[in-house]
């Protein structure tokens, strides 16, 4: 595990800030600096599963993720493209309050030049079925952390299905937990590992 990844795990608020203040300076790129967090905030959850954190220091872990993602916004967003892409909706499915990965997809489609429809957190099917009808965005992300939201990524598909909209979007699923096997229960069409894979898939999409 790198210095930054462990000082994240230890919860080391001030030597994370320090460590990417360094990297931002040094010209690591944005992406190398979250997956190096996302190392870190990894073994935070799984100190939590083995009971030696509690979820006071879950919520401290975002935190100092989210401290992170503000001082590097600037990095992805110099890469923005000026023309539109295109529109993306977006989403934490119901039931689940994470966003820090959902974000930072946001984040990297902005900054690649999509308009991004973020409905937030804890997002019911309908919701995702209403913005499909408004905005006409050729594609739907779901993000989900927890294994017993699954059944809502497939929620929405189905919603989409009974809108008579599943022909004319893309569905996108993603989120720590996530693989191949749940976009297949789910019907989705497409599964992103990380944020940076998300986005390849939307301008794949908006091709
Ligand atoms: Co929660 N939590 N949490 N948590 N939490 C996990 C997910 C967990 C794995 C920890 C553990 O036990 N090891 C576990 C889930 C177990 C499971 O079901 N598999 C868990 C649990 C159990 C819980 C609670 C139930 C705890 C409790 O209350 N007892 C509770 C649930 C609340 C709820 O949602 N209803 C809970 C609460 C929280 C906090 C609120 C304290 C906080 C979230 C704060 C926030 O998001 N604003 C939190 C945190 C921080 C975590 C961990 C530690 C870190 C998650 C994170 O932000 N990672 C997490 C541990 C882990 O993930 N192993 C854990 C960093 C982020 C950048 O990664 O979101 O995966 P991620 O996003 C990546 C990719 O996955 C991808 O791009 C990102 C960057 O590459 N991606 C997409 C994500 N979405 C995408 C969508 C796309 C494309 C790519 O297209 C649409």
């Amino acid at each position: 595990m790198t210095e930054l990844a462990q000082a994240l795990r230890d919860l080391d608020e001030k030597k994370v800030y320090a460590l990417v203040d360094k990297k931002i300076e040094e010209g690591t790129p944005a992406t190398s600096i979250i997956a190096e967090c996302n190392e870190g905030i990894v073994a935070v959850g799984q100190l939590f599963s083995e009971q030696k954190y509690y979820i006071s220091q879950l919520i401290f872990s975002a935190e100092i993720f989210k401290q992170v993602i503000k001082r590097i916004e600037p990095l992805l967003e110099s890469t923005a493209a000026q023309d539109h892409r295109g529109k993306v909706i977006i989403g934490t499915v119901k039931g689940d309050i994470h966003d820090i990965g959902k974000n930072l997809v946001i984040t990297l489609l902005r900054g690649a030049g999509f308009e991004v429809i973020d409905l937030g957190v804890d997002v019911p099917a309908e919701k995702f079925v209403e913005a499909a009808k408004d905005t006409g965005a050729r594609v739907v992300g779901m993000s989900a952390l927890l294994n017993f939201t699954y059944p809502e990524m497939k929620n929405v598909v189905d919603a989409l299905a009974a809108a008579g909209l599943r022909d004319q979007v893309k569905v996108i699923v993603g989120g720590a937990p996530v693989n191949e096997k749940v976009r297949d229960f789910a019907g989705a069409d497409f599964y992103a590992e990380d944020a940076v894979q998300g986005v390849n898939i939307c301008k794949e999409i908006y091709a």
